[in-house]
């Protein structure tokens, strides 16, 4: 089937796309259309043109896969360019999502009618890029300087009705049929003639909003490269002639292609995808349907796992063992809801339809009904054990039994029911209605109709599922305690907390490991300790968190922690007396205290993360490397541009990784440096994580 094919109708001429899923740009659809508009131009019958497309969407943009190989011929700025200097009327009809280079073909066009339902956006800059097929020229010239800023800063697509009062597209249809409006629209197109936007002139605009955005958007751009890149592209567009602001534009878009940074950020793009796919469990798997939960326990986890699940529209029963925790839990969610409200992300016909499902009970016999239940209670085996073995009684048959443990065995709290094959971890991230991981951790019974019923449930909490095997603290938090094991390491051996955490701050993560530590709660980690008895023999080991949390220094919640918080406030301040107690714990353990450089501290942090990522994959724990990523990404802050622990390591060379794990292992012993045989393997064959 061909990827564009044409058909008249009457004096118009309609080119269709059809390349699924998304339609994107491929070399068969760049020449498809540009053949397709040229034939047309020729043809003495056609007065008009329509770009329209078949499938879910309109086109979505340059074919990504195609990125990082040769680039093939015609190029799409050359499309989008011959187009607009077609002498007929083109007209984009968009249903669906016109995005990046899908945008930037309908600003070819001299005009644009959308579906109601449809959107349109530049969304480049999540790939680490900018609109490369003169986006960057053409959208300031349509709705002005602000809009467009906007738009290109910040990649969300605008959905028709506002794209039409911001001048990015020209006409609504309200119709159930998008081309038959089209037909109509052309009708007029023709008497008007083509409108070429690069005639335009962009609207006058104080020269000060460019340096105002730069400030705005500093903090949510830390160490990108394409933002900026973006406001210099647009700020020519007032400066500039048309060709002139394109030329320029093509330069920083193959600079920010070339860049580690969008190679990093399109693995991430594609990470994501790939998670869906698990092996054992097909397409077709059944799905069991959800609209009820409960939510067992109501601490701030539970409690947020209650909200998430009646934003999404189920119907939720929240229990506790206490009448005071079931209220304060009921009360977390009556704040949500109204900081939602306040925020204008909610109305507040939808906050009342959310309390309206919401009960509360302290009876599991009320839960006989629902069809999953969520246990969010105290992290203790026994606990756990005592909860599933209840619920195991009274929920009906086909209802799916979940924890969410973030450490303990899957296997050994199914064993307190007699449907194992039931059971599932979902490992939700705190502020739980806000990070997008859930990790889904299969047990060893656990059906595959489980793990597609959890992977679709994902998708409707609006989060990134990624299913992983069971171990101790599975993929997310097994790999935490490497990375927080050096950090503690470099604590005794004379880095202090503020440098630490500014080194990896700075390096791209979220926040520190220590600023982590003190919003987690040191007393949490402390108590997961304590239970484990698989801990190394080494009296280094968390010896700083221990001993803070000992001394009742539990974090932000106690106003001091690894830092001090004053006054009720959340900023740390370093604390001089920590300082001191780490230097004493130091010298009584005769660790010898050094000078440590930035470099150090990353490597060790971040190697330290790659070794445990190996030994995951050597255990089959992780599906791929960038299942691995997609965790990180999404659950602990780690620096999306750099694309995940694994491509990281990918991307400095598994050989160069080796190597310094090696010169570890010679300096601070085997017990954590000993090199996987996977990445002495990758490292020998110039493999990659990747490639597995
Ligand atoms: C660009 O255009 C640069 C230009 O300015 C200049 C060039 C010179 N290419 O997300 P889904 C695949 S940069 C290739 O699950 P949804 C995706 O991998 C581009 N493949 O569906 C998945 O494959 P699989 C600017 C693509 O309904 C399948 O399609 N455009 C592309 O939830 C379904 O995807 C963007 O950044 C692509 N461009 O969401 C838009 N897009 O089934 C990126 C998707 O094998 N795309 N695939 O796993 C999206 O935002 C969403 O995919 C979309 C649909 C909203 C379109």
């Amino acid at each position: 089937m061909a990827a564009v094919t044409v058909a008249p109708h009457g004096a118009v001429t309609v080119i269709t796309v059809d390349n699924p899923p998304v339609n994107a740009l491929s070399q068969a659809v760049r020449e498809g259309i540009a053949t397709s508009v040229a034939a047309a131009e020729a043809d003495d019958n056609c007065e008009a043109i329509i770009i329209a497309c078949d499938g879910r969407t309109f086109i979505a943009g340059a074919d990504i896969k195609e990125f990082g190989k040769p680039p093939l011929e015609p190029y799409l700025p050359d499309v989008v360019n011959a187009i607009e200097a077609c002498d007929k009327p083109v007209i984009a009809a968009i249903h669906g999502t016109a995005l990046g280079g899908g945008f930037e073909i309908a600003m070819g066009c001299h005009y644009r009618i959308a579906a109601k339902s449809a959107a349109v956006g530049l969304p480049e800059v999540n790939l680490g890029l900018l609109p490369g097929a003169s986006g960057t020229q053409r959208l300031p010239r349509l709705t002005g300087v602000a809009k467009a800023l906007d738009m290109m800063l910040s990649g969300k697509p605008v959905k028709a009705p506002a794209a039409l009062a911001s001048g990015a597209i020209d006409e609504v249809s309200e119709g159930d049929d998008l081309v038959a409006d089209a037909l109509e629209f052309a009708k007029e197109c023709i008497e008007r003639g083509p409108r070429r936007i690069r005639d335009l002139t962009v609207p006058e605009v104080d020269a000060s909003v460019f340096d105002e955005t730069r400030k705005k958007i500093a903090p949510r751009t830390r160490g990108l490269i394409s933002p900026e890149k973006i406001i210099q592209a647009v700020e020519l567009s007032t400066q500039v002639s048309f060709d002139e602001g394109c030329a320029k534009e093509r330069e920083f878009f193959l600079e920010c292609m070339a860049s580690p940074q969008s190679a990093g950020l399109r693995h991430a793009f594609f990470a994501e995808r790939a998670v869906g796919k698990v092996p054992g469990v097909e397409k077709d798997t059944p799905v069991r349907d959800l609209n009820s939960v409960a939510v067992i326990g109501a601490g701030t986890m539970g409690a947020g796992i209650a909200y998430n699940c009646l934003t999404s529209g189920m119907s939720v029963t929240l229990t506790d063992n206490s009448d005071e925790g079931l209220e304060r839990g009921a009360e977390t969610i009556r704040k949500l809801y109204a900081g939602g409200v306040e925020r204008g992300k909610i109305s507040e016909s939808d906050m009342k339809a959310g309390l309206d499902r919401f009960a509360t009970s302290q009876d599991y016999i009320d839960l006989s009904e629902v069809d999953i239940v969520i246990e969010a209670v105290f992290e203790n085996m026994a606990v756990k054990k005592e909860v599933f073995g209840a619920l195991d009684k009274v929920l009906k048959p086909g209802a799916v039994l979940a924890t969410n443990t973030s450490t303990l065995s899957i296997d050994e709290i199914a064993s307190a029911t007699s449907r194992p094959e039931d059971v599932i971890g979902l490992h939700f991230f705190s502020p739980a209605h806000i990070m997008r991981l859930l990790e889904i951790v299969k047990g060893a019974d656990t059906s595959s109709e489980i793990i597609a019923t959890s992977l679709a449930l994902a998708k409707r909490l609006r989060k990134v599922g990624v299913v992983v095997g069971n171990c101790f603290g599975f993929v997310g938090n097994r790999m935490l305690y490497s990375y927080g094991r050096e950090n503690q390491l470099l604590l005794l051996e004379g880095a202090a907390p503020e440098y630490i955490d500014k080194t990896l701050y700075d390096w791209g993560m979220a926040m520190g490991p220590n600023a982590v530590g003190d919003l987690a709660g040191l007393d949490v980690g402390y108590k997961v300790r304590q239970e484990r008895t698989d801990l190394p023999d080494d009296p280094r080991f968390y010896r700083v968190a221990d001993m803070l949390a000992e001394q009742g220094r539990y974090g932000q919640k106690t106003g001091k922690g690894m830092y001090l918080y004053e006054d009720g406030s959340r900023k740390p301040t370093p604390d001089p007396e920590v300082g001191a107690m780490i230097q004493s714990e130091a010298e009584r353990l005769g660790v010898e205290r050094r000078e440590i450089s930035e470099e150090e501290i990353i490597e060790r942090c971040i190697y330290g993360l790659v070794v445990e990522g190996a030994r995951i994959l050597e255990d089959g724990i992780a599906t791929r490397s960038s299942d691995i990523d997609v965790v990180w990404i999404n659950g602990y802050g780690f620096p999306r541009h750099r694309g995940g622990p694994m491509h990281y390591a990918d991307s400095v060379g598994l050989d160069k990784v080796y190597e310094k794990v090696c010169e570890f292992e010679e300096r601070f012993g085997s017990t954590y440096w000993e090199p996987p045989a996977l990445l002495k393997k990758l490292a020998a064959s110039g493999g990659k994580f990747a490639d597995l």
